[in-house]
Order: structure tokens, then sequence, then C-alpha cells
């Protein structure tokens, strides 16, 4: 690398552009008055311009838009019929660069648009681009806990907390920074599972520190969200009861709500995990989850707030022996019934798999089956399941397979993406948000290509129809430049690099073959006769678990004709085979191998795919900044270990439960 420079704003971090044609219209920017947001747009378009080529603009104030033969430069102004709801209009006309949009917002997201046109050295002449966003809410949940740790964290301590305080500094405007520059206008900044002083989170100890929060939030577009203890009224309050439908808590709740709405006006509103994996909720009182969320929607209704209620309930004290309970009916079953019931401001938050992040799950069917209420779908970028930040894994192919999945709810769409987004059933929009995978690391994500599921996430959340390989593009040419052999190199990577996890870990969606607890690397049986409902049941002559109708009937929660396509062995996709049913190792797939043979060979070809990767990776060495090449590589060749050594657990263990021999005669211990 011929440059010395600073990468700790991951994409946002600006190369020199040596010889820029384009610097011309950088020169003066003109603004709207009165405008936070937009002063910020004109902010970043300066700071980009100085640190790329050295142009200082000149920021002017206009009153409304651009006078008529006004000079060269750029325009950012509202325009009532600009593209609304955050989109934007970016074009060039005779010297002029534009920005308009009905909201700042729009202004801002343009802005970061135009900066990554000139971060890939894109001509700016007669451009005309257009970009609205398809998902009215785009946001992240911090899983950060107030003594600074992270659960699920795999980049270093939390940036939001430290010793029961909440730290507000330069990295909090950092942060804010990069995650509007990719679209994103919700965070939800503590961890789902709220205890301790995370519950007081809503009291006036820390109302002033979340006024500052919000604050630089805002001018960034981004509304701040608190996840909330549902048993606050109890372990704040002091009541001896949270029953959602006892008037004192319902006055409690709305007390506590008129004070946290005093000091931070515009706060999103509430995240709620209740009723799961221990944390309380409403089945305490024998209410329902409606009757949880609606009490506390109604609380912050006059206030705008929405009450993000998530559908991850589960029984997680089952016995391993039971056949007939399974923890993928779950949601369906405690959420489906409620449909309709909830209030205008409750959106339910619903796992992309009815089970828990899994390399390869179904989507959940909850999606199609719920036409009356609300929905984000959530995903998880932190890679829980998908190799810790370790492992290189891009998600934005899989989590394009998610938003692109019919749920027959419509005769047309029906997707997962037209739900989301309104599209399907309009006065029910909601939107995404994924799990982030952030950290006080310098580079953000600890694995420098783990910036691209965070980068990729916010882009698709926004505009769901790019493709997972545009994505790539568009974050390593922003990173990296506009360096055609790093491109290739990087993107290839990225691509073959979720198919790759799946091929070395557990087979045709079955999952669960971790260590319990911490979910990194191979244990066959780790949670095989245990309590949490998650089981491949692989005996002498087979494995999968039966989930059509003779199994636990969980094809049958589908709408047709999704019921029937995975009800039988014959037609059920082949990638979600053994999640849907139990299959003899003796099976013949579609291209004629045994299902024993499909084991091994994936296998023994995931761990070549990590070669592939390590080959790719070593052919752009010289130009690669040496500290990030270096961390990549340290991180690459742990991969392959670790892949070799899921590699041959599982394949030893399959040999050992089937005694059949590898047709290729490799070696299986
Ligand atoms: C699981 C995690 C656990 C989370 C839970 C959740 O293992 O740490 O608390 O999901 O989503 O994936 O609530």
């Amino acid at each position: 690398m011929e440059e010395q420079m600073d990468y700790s704003m991951a994409w946002l971090s600006y190369r020199k552009i040596p010889w820029y044609p384009d610097r011309e219209y950088f020169r003066k920017i003109y603004v709207q008055e009165n405008e936070a947001v937009i002063h910020t747009a004109a902010k970043e378009l300066s700071r980009a311009a100085e640190a790329m080529f050295d142009e200082s603009p000149q920021i002017i104030t206009i009153l409304k838009e651009a006078p008529e033969n006004s000079s060269a430069g750029i325009y950012l102004y509202t325009d009532k019929n600009g593209p609304g709801n955050g989109g934007y209009h970016l074009y060039e006309e005779g010297g002029r660069l534009t920005i308009t949009a009905e909201e700042p917002s729009g202004i801002l997201y343009g802005c970061f648009a135009l900066i990554r046109k000139v971060q890939r050295q894109q001509p700016l002449k007669n451009l005309d681009y257009k970009e609205v966003p398809d998902n009215p809410l785009r946001m992240l949940n911090h899983w950060d806990n107030m003594d600074g740790s992270i659960e699920r964290g795999y980049s270093g301590d939390s940036f939001f907390f430290k010793n029961q305080e909440l730290l507000i500094n330069e990295r909090t405007a950092d942060y804010a920074r990069l995650v509007s520059s990719i679209g994103i206008n919700g965070v939800v900044i503590n961890n789902v599972n709220v205890k301790e002083n995370a519950t007081k989170l809503i009291s006036e100890d820390y109302a002033e520190d979340l006024k500052q929060l919000a604050m630089i939030f805002r001018n960034y577009g981004i509304s701040l969200y608190l996840s909330l203890n549902f048993a606050a009224p109890m372990e704040l309050g002091g009541l001896d009861t949270a029953d959602p439908e006892a008037a004192e808590v319902r006055d409690w709740w709305e007390k506590q709500m008129k004070q946290v709405y005093a000091s931070v006006p515009d706060l999103g509103g509430f995240l709620v995990k209740a009723d799961s994996e221990g944390r309380p909720g409403p089945f305490t009182y024998q209410r329902t989850h409606a009757q949880g969320a609606n009490m506390l929607a109604k609380a912050v209704k006059p206030y705008g707030g929405v009450i993000i209620w998530r559908c991850f309930v589960y029984n997680c004290t089952q016995d391993w022996r039971d056949r007939k309970t399974d923890r993928a009916r779950s949601a369906y079953d405690s959420f489906s019934p409620l449909d309709g019931q909830f209030e205008d401001n409750v959106i339910l938050q619903i796992k992309n798999g009815p089970m828990d992040f899994q390399v390869r799950e179904p989507v959940s069917s909850l999606f199609g089956a719920l036409q009356r209420t609300r929905q984000i779908l959530e995903v998880q970028i932190a890679q829980e399941y998908t190799g810790q930040q370790r492992h290189v894994c891009y998600l934005i192919p899989e989590f394009k397979e998610i938003l692109e999945f019919h749920t027959c709810c419509t005769k047309e769409r029906d997707t997962v993406a037209d739900i989301i987004s309104g599209r399907a059933f309009p006065q029910f929009a909601g939107g995404i948000t994924a799990v982030a995978n952030t950290g006080s690391d310098t580079n953000w994500t600890g694995h420098d290509l783990a910036a691209a599921n965070w980068f990729g996430f916010g882009r698709l959340a926004f505009s769901t129809s790019l493709s997972a390989g545009e994505i790539a593009e568009e974050w390593c040419e922003c990173t990296f430049g506009p360096d055609k052999e790093i491109t290739e190199a990087v993107c290839r990577i990225l691509m073959m690099s979720w198919p790759a996890y799946e091929k070395y870990t557990s087979p045709l969606g079955i999952g669960w073959m971790v260590n319990p607890h911490n979910h990194y690397g191979p244990n066959v049986d780790g949670y095989e006769y245990d309590r949490w409902g998650t089981y491949h049941r692989a005996d002498h002559y087979g494995l999968g678990v039966e989930r059509g109708s003779k199994g636990t009937g969980y094809a049958q929660t589908y709408l047709e004709a999704n019921a029937s396509m995975y009800e039988t062995i014959e037609d059920c996709p082949e990638e979600l085979l053994l999640f849907f049913h139990y299959v003899p190792y003796t099976y013949r797939l579609k291209n004629g191998k045994t299902l024993i043979q499909h084991i091994y060979d994936t296998h023994f070809e995931g761990v070549e795919d990590v070669q592939k990767m390590i080959a790719l990776w070593n052919g752009i060495r010289e130009r690669i900044p040496e500290d990030i090449f270096m961390r990549v590589s340290e991180r690459l060749e742990h991969q392959l270990e670790h892949a070799k050594e899921w590699r041959d657990q599982i394949n030893t263990y399959f040999y050992r439960k089937s005694f059949i021999e590898d047709e290729k005669g490799r070696k299986i211990y």
C-alpha cells in the first residue's frame, strides 16, 4: 500500500483521491436554514471532500431551493414533492449537483450516497439517481449490558455502557455517522435481557444521559430505543405485581413514560422480551402477549412511541425425550391466534427462522400467518452461530433469501420483504432489525470482513432489491478503494463464505451441533440430551426431525403451497431436508448421492473452500494495508483449522453412527 491511512472509520475511512475531476462541485454547498439534519449532511460532505481531495467547501445558507441560474455547487433542500419517507433524489444538471427529499433525513442519506459514489470514483456528470427506503423501520439491536459486556458480542466491549454508566464520547458520534450512512434510523442500545441496573434506564437516574445520546442520534436521523423489563413496576416501582390488567400497574407505566418522554420527546419506543428464557411477562398473570403489549402501547401512545414485542418465546425447559413438543412451533402457536389483537403502535419482532439464527433455517411461518399485525423481521449479524466473527461469513445472501421467500399470503406481493415493508398489507408496515455485531475493537467488528455484514444489513434494509453481490462490491470499494483486484478477490471470498460455513458445519438445516452455551465449535451431541428443544435425532439409520403431519406438524403451520412442499421428503427443498424430516443415510438426493455421502463430501468441500479463500486473500497482500491483511490472515488460518475440526467431528460421528464407508475412501476416523 502506497499510503498510510487510518481505517478506524470502517467504510467511512476516506482515502485520498490524487486527481479528482469532479472536485468542482464541492467548492460550495448550499443548505437550507434551520434544519439540523441537513446541516449534518453538509458537514459530512465537507468532511469527505477535505479528506479525499483537500477541498474545503464553503457552506452557504439559502432560504429555499436554488435560485435560477445559480452557480456550480451542491444544493441540499427539502421539497414537498420530492421522494418521501427518507428517500432522496440526487441529480446533476448544468454544473449543479442537487439532492432533494421530502424529509431532511432523505437529504442526509442522499449525501452519503453521493459520498459512496465519490469513494468509488464514479462520474457525477448527468447523474440522476433516486432511492426510497423499502422499510419504514431499519434498526439495530445492541445486546449491550450496563457493566460493559455484550451478550453474544465478538468485537470487544460495549461502547454504550461501562460500570453501569452510559458512555457518551467521540465513538458515540462516530457510531451515529456510520449507521446513518447506511440508512439505519432506529437503535436499541441495551440487551433484550434487561436485568439489574438496565431496568433503571427509564428512571430519572439516566434521564440526562439519554437526553444527550438522543440528541447525537437525532442529528443523524436516528431514533433512540430502549429494551424494557416487563417486571419494572415491581423491580423499580416497588409494586407487588406487574399484571398488565392491574390499575396500579397501568398507572405506574403511564407515569414512568410521561417522565421518560419529558426528557427524550422523540424516543422511538421500547423493545420487549417477555416470557422467554426466564424473562418476566404477562404469562405470570395468565394474561396474553396482546394484553401485555397493549398495556405498554397505550402508555407510550400519547408520545408517538411504539412497543416492539419479540416473538422469541418457547419452552426452554423441554424434555428431550418428548418428540411431540417442538420448539419450532412455539412462536407460531403463541402469536398466530393473536393476529389483529394488537394496538396499532405494537410491532411484533419475529426472528427469521423458527429456531434461533442457525446457518440454515426455514423462514418463520409467522410471516404470512399474521396479516393484521405490524411486523419486524429480526436477523442477527452478530455471528453467534456462524463463526463468531472469527470465521468470515457474509450473511447478506442469506438475508436476501429470507426476504424473497414467498409466504403465499396474497396472490401477489407475498414475500417477507413485501410483508414487513407494508406492500402486502399497507396499514401494517414494520421493518427489519439486526442484532448488532459491533464493539469497542478499533475496527468495530473484530473481523475486518464482518464489517460487510454491518454495512450490508443497513444497505439491504434500505433497498431490499439490491443484490448481495452489489452490496459486497459497494462495501469493498468504499472500504479499500476502487481497486479491481481487491474487489474481485474480496467479493469472491464474501460470496463463497456462507455456503462454505454451511458445508463444514451441521448439514441440511439440522443445526445445533455446537458447544452448548457459547455456541462456538462442533459438539455433535452437545444439545442432544438437554432441555433446549434443539435436537438432530441421529441414530444408526438416519437423522433429522420429523416435522411433517406425522411428526410435530410444524410443516402444517405454513400456508399452502408451502405446507405441502415441506410435508414430503420428495418436495421439501433439500437444503432444509433434515429440518423437516427424519431421513435414512441411504436416501438418494436429487443429484444421485446418498445422504451420508453428501454429508462426507460437503464437509471436505467446505474445508477446501476455506483454502481457496486463503489463496484469494494472499493474492492481494500487496494491495491491502499490512495490519488489516495480518488481522484477516490470522483469522482465516484459525478458520481453516476450525473448519477441519468441524469436518472431522461431523464426518466421524456419522461414520460411527452409520458404519457406511466414504465412497471416495478418504480418511474418516
Ligand atoms: C439466543 C441467544 C441469547 C439471547 C436470545 C434472544 O443465545 O443470548 O438472549 O437468543 O434472542 O440466540 O433473546
